[in-house]
């Protein structure tokens, strides 16, 4: 018989916040890259300069809802990542974002010179698969089915590799 019955979500294990609707088109790719690794996550909106009593409460909610990774998002004065930081004892990423000065410098910058014993493990600017790749090695010390996931991705990443330079290489020979 047809069920209308939906499947229960699948437990956020990733938290995404990011500084703007308008980094929405880079931080979509981390979420991506996380749900072709099984690991559910979610957006939020919020700002560490314009909506900070919105960050403070996510990660209340995080803490609650037992997220386990955060990851802060953020342009120009990229200090998102760094205000999660001092508020959890989660492992916290940074993904500075282009836009600004100097092509991202400015949040490269902001995202990753935290004072010590504050880390923000912080991925190149837009490396939003990255990003999704570092929350994914985090969890899989502690879920095996993630684990096996990057395994499967790697293998499948170093196929799609070897092919594209095989043919690229064909093609010179060919000239
Ligand atoms: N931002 C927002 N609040 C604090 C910071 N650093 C960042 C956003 C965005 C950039 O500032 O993450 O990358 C510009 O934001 P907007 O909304 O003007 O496009």
């Amino acid at each position: 018989m047809a069920t209308t019955k939906k499947k229960p979500a699948a437990k956020i294990l990733v938290g995404i916040l990011t500084g703007s609707p308008n980094d929405l088109p880079t931080v979509v790719k981390v979420r991506d890259t996380l749900t072709e690794l099984g690991i559910a996550s979610e957006i939020v909106v919020a700002s560490a300069h314009r909506t900070p009593d919105k960050v403070t409460d996510y990660i209340a909610r995080a803490h609650k809802e037992d997220v386990h990774v955060l990851i802060g998002c953020a342009g120009m004065a990229a200090h998102l990542a760094g205000v999660i930081a001092g508020h959890t004892r989660l492992p916290v990423i940074g993904l500075p974002l282009s836009g600004g000065v100097v092509s991202g410098l400015d949040a490269l910058l902001s995202t990753v010179q935290m004072p010590p014993g504050v880390p923000v493990a912080t991925v190149a600017v837009d490396g939003a698969k990255n990003a999704a790749m570092l929350a994914a090695r985090i969890l899989a010390l502690k879920f095996p089915e993630i684990n096996q996931a990057l395994e499967n991705a790697a293998i499948k990443e170093r196929a799609r590799y070897e092919q594209t330079a095989d043919e690229a290489l064909a093609k010179l020979i060919k000239k």
